[in-house]
């Protein structure tokens, strides 16, 4: 496989006017036509260009036809999927016939079958997988669909845009025709058809216009539909509200499948979503889940501007959409509930997982250059960094100007594909601030790290702080430039009150630094006593910031601070410290052991009650496993979940009457509501908990069992049930049995049990993983599935980091039978693996050695330039 490199883009030859498909739907063989009005494309140049269309090997072509000529043979040919034909008028229709296997389609991209019903993918590339087309999202048109299908099995018949024509055709089937007036990239094209049940309820815009919303689901499922529904409202009126973002057809609809690669997917005015990202009862959802809900029908809902309005020129953009539409959701969720949550969610799962990516062999600007499958560029840097680079634009343009940037760009470029440079000089044209050197941080990879030291002036006052920035190299990039980073600082004194200070002539308590060269120093007048520095405020930047804080320092800003976020931020770096020191000894051999500074700030915060208890539980989570090994080079699995254990048992027998008044205080009663305020009750409960059962207090494990088995939601089950696993309650076998016998029927509940099961801590975690394999719960061709328990078993330091290497041959064995199957799963599936060259050596062979095997085997494309690029 080759790559493909943004820096050889052209505008294409041909453009596609109008698309007119008729679908003649059945499960063994579909019958696609479609007839495309075409013409060259003018900008293109004076060509005579063979017609070249993108399809697939799973695409059976019929017939072909130019202008109601059919081609003979000799007049066409296909290689490697694609359907060339050479000789073309200037403007002329092409209509193809074409053959698919729907319920053979278990790579979830084009046209398939979930469970009873008929659906599609086509972002990025699944529309070639329906038909021969110019599959690139340049090329927009406006699409008629019909659909032909057998009334009795497939009632509801929906694609995009709005129902024009209903009858029944001579041999007794049902024909839909849908007419979208907007053009569009054929990677918004969707059509879904089923016995489906419907939620109907209606938005007014805010220039009174009627939009019907429907929400389609399975029969059982339709009773979990009502607060996703309510959160599409929600999100309708905030893109009015916030970006003046109006909907704009007349029917807005939700579809939620079982079987989906992704979460969810904004095609033009019918979203269809991962039934895992739409579906909640406060039975069956936890808080978490319903967050998750919330967030992504308000992002797909957003695309309708951000994506779908004004679209990608090309995949090398996807960040154009994915980054801002991201930044969108979570300010969006941020308004709903609480900022400085929100903020220290997104961060934290950024610093885990974002950070590792661009550390690692996959490393990648948030506009790559080049790519070999672009599915495996939906990449936490595209869309987490990518939102993380609009932040920052938000952060240097202030929000009124901001807002003055995007309305510039969505009316510049409305019903365009456009570019991330494109964006940006929208923000620029509409504020006047230079973002030349700013847009480095979309062609340059890797995590920059600020690294500060500061002096202090008694005689004058005056307080300086150096910075100097340092990218390391990422494959393909050994040199960097600098970046222009936005530093959010504040000072405190001794006791933790807020300092103004000067710098260059504005007196402030809060300044945003432009770091923009390799090094600088500021200079902070005005002050009479030597401060401690809150940095990195909000997290400004997307940067590692280094600064040699003393455990008093971080006490001090953990407690002080009025920076929300950075309370959090002290907290967790005081964490590390200890943590840091315990793993030393771990590896080293010794006996575990800590003089804890964090139980000091721990006390202080579970008495406080002004604080935002979401935040406290925030505050008292301590870094994961996941992040420890992020920050550890070499990562040494079993020392990291040592001390891991090792503190929290600490901090449990320190503060153990803390935990437990904090989780008699927090238990409220009453009927379950996904509000905000009782999500944070519910999560510093159950963090408490969490702790106090560590004392191995009878009282304690009595409780864990009661809280499980009288939850009146799922949010209290689960916990309870997660908490007897990870404490390795006496009971956690028995819970686990007896709660899947009370949800074997609620598939998104058993894959939160599996996805349980398959990360447990605990010697037979291996053996655990493979009965799961062959559970009745357990099913290959459900991507939800395979997620929960191989991308579970990824995350346990004793099953999959196994001494002997059992656990990456296990998982090398699933992505070896997956690559075919479902390339973009088994693609995913190797992230953990990708890390090989960061683990301690006895461990880094062994899965080197599984890398090894995977690439000798026959690859497809997704699994290949992961596997190839982190063996480089
Ligand atoms: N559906 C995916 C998302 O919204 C890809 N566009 O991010
Ligand atoms: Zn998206």
């Amino acid at each position: 496989p080759s790559a493909i490199f943004l820096k050889d883009y052209k505008v294409p030859p041909f453009l596609i006017d109008k698309t007119e498909l008729t679908f003649d739907l059945d499960e063994a063989t579909t019958i696609v036509t479609s007839r495309l009005h075409m013409r060259r494309n003018p900008t293109f140049g004076k060509s005579t260009a063979p017609l070249v269309l993108d399809g697939g090997e799973d695409v059976r072509l019929i017939g072909v036809a130019m202008d109601d000529y059919s081609l003979p043979p000799e007049e066409y040919r296909i290689s490697e999927g694609k359907l060339i034909i050479t000789a073309t008028a200037d403007k002329f229709v092409l209509t193809c016939e074409t053959l698919l296997e729907p319920q053979n389609n278990t790579r979830l991209e084009g046209l398939y079958r979930s469970s009873s019903m008929f659906c599609t993918q086509c972002e990025a590339e699944g529309f070639r997988h329906i038909t021969y087309y110019l599959d690139r999202p340049d090329v927009m048109s406006v699409f008629t669909t019909t659909i032909i299908a057998d009334e009795s099995r497939y009632p509801v018949l929906l694609s995009n845009g709005n129902e024009v024509e209903r009858r029944k055709t001579d041999d007794g089937k049902t024909l839909v025709v849908w007419h979208d007036p907007f053009p569009k990239p054929a990677y918004l094209f969707a059509l879904v058809a089923g016995d489906l049940a419907v939620k109907n309820d209606v938005f007014t815009t805010q220039s009174k216009r009627e939009v019907k919303l429907q929400i389609f689901t399975e029969t059982h499922n339709i009773d979990k539909v009502d607060y996703a529904m309510e959160a599409l409202k929600r999100s309708m009126r905030w893109d009015e509200e916030a970006y003046g973002r109006e909907y704009d057809l007349d029917i807005f609809m939700i579809v939620a499948v079982d079987d989906f690669n992704m979460g969810a997917m904004e095609n033009k005015g019918l979203n269809i979503f991962n039934s895992s990202c739409l579906l909640a009862s406060p039975e069956t959802t936890t808080d978490d889940s319903y967050l998750r809900v919330e967030a992504i029908v308000a992002h797909e809902y957003f695309h309708n501007w951000s994506g779908n309005r004004v679209t990608c020129r090309d995949w090398f953009q996807l960040s154009l959409k994915e980054g801002f539409t991201v930044f969108r959701d979570q300010t969006f969720s941020a308004d709903m509930h609480s900022e400085t949550v929100k903020r220290v969610e997104d961060v934290s799962f950024l610093k885990t997982a974002q950070f590792a990516e661009d550390a690692g062999p996959m490393a990648h600007p948030v506009r790559p250059a080049s790519f070999i499958e672009i599915s495996n560029f939906y990449t936490l840097t595209v869309y987490e960094k990518g939102a993380e680079i609009v932040r920052m634009i938000h952060t240097l343009l202030g929000k009124e100007k901001f807002r003055a940037g995007s309305d510039l760009y969505f009316n510049r470029h409305d019903g365009q594909a456009v570019t991330c440079d494109d964006f940006v000089a929208a923000m620029q044209d509409a504020s006047g601030v230079d973002l030349t050197q700013f847009k480095r941080w979309y062609s340059q990879a890797g995590t920059p790290i600020v690294t500060v030291t500061d002096t202090f002036d008694a005689e004058t006052g005056t307080y300086r702080l150096t910075m100097k920035q340092d990218t390391p190299a990422t494959p393909g990039q050994p040199t960097k430039l600098p970046l222009h980073i936005p530093i959010r600082v504040g000072l405190l004194d001794e006791l933790g009150s807020a300092l103004s200070a000067t710098v260059d002539n504005v007196n402030s308590e809060d300044h945003v630094l432009h770091l923009i060269s390799n090094e600088q120093v500021f200079e902070f007048t005005g002050l009479k006593a030597r401060p401690v520095p809150s940095l990195l405020r909000g997290f400004s930047a997307p940067v590692k910031l280094r600064y040699d804080y003393t455990p008093a320092n971080l006490l001090l800003l953990m407690s002080a601070d009025s920076d929300g976020f950075n309370r959090w931020s002290a907290a967790q770096q005081l964490a590390v410290n200890e943590l840091n020191t315990l793993i030393k000894q771990a590896i080293d051999g010794e006996t575990l052991s800590v003089n804890s500074q964090l139980a000091h700030g721990f006390k202080a915060l579970l008495s406080d009650v002004s604080l935002d208890p979401a935040m406290v539980a925030l505050v008292l989570a301590l870094p994961s496993q996941a992040y420890l090994s992020e920050l550890a080079n070499p990562i040494y699995p079993a020392a990291i979940k040592q001390a891991r254990q090792y503190l929290k048992a600490q901090l449990a027998n320190t503060l153990a009457e803390d935990f437990e008044r904090v989780y008699r205080e927090h238990s409220i009663l009453g009927e379950y509501q996904a509000t905000a305020e009782d999500i944070a009750h519910r999560s510093l409960k159950n963090t408490a908990l969490s702790y106090w059962v560590e004392t191995k207090d009878e009282t304690a494990h009595r409780i864990v069992l009661e809280q499980f088995q009288s939850a009146n939601n799922m949010t209290d089950q689960f916990s309870a049930l997660s908490i007897a696993v990870n404490s390795q309650h006496e009971k956690a076998a028995e819970l686990l049995a007896a709660f899947y016998e009370q949800w074997k029927d609620e598939p998104l509940v058993v894959n939160k049990w599996l996805m349980l099961t398959a990360s447990q801590e605990h010697d037979a975690a291996l053996t655990t993983v493979k009965g799961l394999m062959e559970h009745p719960a357990f099913d290959l061709k459900n991507p939800n599935k395979v997620r929960s328990v191989l991308g579970g078993f990824g995350q346990s330091m004793s099953g999959f980091h196994k001494e002997d290497g059992s656990g990456y041959r296990f998982l090398a064995d699933q992505i070896i039978l997956l690559n075919k199957r479902n390339p973009q799963i088994a693609s995913r599936l190797c992230t953990p693996l990708t890390r090989w060259k960061k683990l301690q050596p006895e461990l880094s062979v062994k899965m080197k050695t599984e890398l090894e095997r995977i690439l000798s085997e026959e690859l497809s494309k997704d699994v290949y330039e992961v596997v190839s690029k982190s063996l480089a």
